[in-house]
């Protein structure tokens, strides 16, 4: 597995943050977005819309939402739960999580 990321972007210090929190390694490769990095026609076969960040898995396939890479992460490495265990407890941290993206991030 690898990420693509870029240091100074919101939704991959998001998934810096979890990984951060979780104690998970994933070597991180940059793509500069302020070079355009990520409209070159290499990453844009990894993520069409060109947006970080991205997790690539070892058979080559692409994750390319920020909240669907920490759920997969998440339910691949359970312990410490990061997204809550009681359905009303995640569905919680999933209200959060759109909040920062839709009214506070944007
Ligand atoms: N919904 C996506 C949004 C991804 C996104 O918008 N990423 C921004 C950085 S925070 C990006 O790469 N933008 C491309 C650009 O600025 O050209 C996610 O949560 O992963």
């Amino acid at each position: 597995m690898r990420i693509y990321d870029f240091r100074f972007a919101p939704n991959p210090h998001k998934l810096r943050i979890y990984l951060a929190e979780k104690g998970i390694s994933i070597p991180l490769e940059r793509v500069d977005l302020r070079k355009g990095e990520n409209l070159k026609p290499e990453f844009l076969a990894k993520n069409p819309l060109g947006a970080l960040p991205v997790l690539e898995l070892d058979d080559g396939s692409c994750l390319t939402e920020s909240l669907a890479i920490i759920e997969y992460l998440e339910e691949l490495h359970p312990d410490p739960p990061m997204i809550g265990i009681e359905p009303l407890e995640r569905a919680r941290v999933r209200e959060l999580e759109r909040f920062a993206d839709t009214s506070v991030l944007n």
